[in-house]
């Protein structure tokens, strides 16, 4: 999508730090990081939101999870563990409409979240 600023990312119009990326996903550290390891995982697809999977776009879902899970070993948290979250539109505090999972990891979460 011409005008989402994930898009523009995953394209390199827009500078990002890349953590991972395949034929199907994108990875790069957030620019306003909420833990020692803070990074987003995103589909190449434009997918607006978690509210929009469905059985035609699932699979890259349980892709992202598989990457996520390799990552987190190669980057030295698995072990330690760590919180992955999607926030969904207005009241989920969702600010970029492109499907994105945040991970965090290096200090203890909180629950519930705010
Ligand atoms: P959310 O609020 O769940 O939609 O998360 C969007 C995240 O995207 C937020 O943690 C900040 C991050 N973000 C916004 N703009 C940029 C950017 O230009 N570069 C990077 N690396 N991250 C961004």
């Amino acid at each position: 999508m011409s005008d989402c600023l994930f898009c523009k990312i995953i394209a390199g119009e827009i500078p990002s730090k890349k953590v991972y990326e395949d034929a199907l996903c994108y990875a790069f550290y957030d620019i306003d990081p909420q833990a020692p390891t803070h990074f987003l995982v995103v589909p190449k697809a434009h997918i607006p939101s978690a509210a929009h999977i469905s059985t035609e776009n699932e699979a890259v879902v349980g892709h992202i999870f598989s990457v996520i899970a390799a990552l987190a070993k190669e980057l030295g948290f698995a072990e330690q563990g760590y919180r992955v979250v999607s926030n969904i539109g207005e009241q989920g505090q969702q600010t970029v409409p492109h499907l994105h999972f945040h991970v965090l990891a290096g200090r203890d979460m909180t629950w519930p979240p705010g």
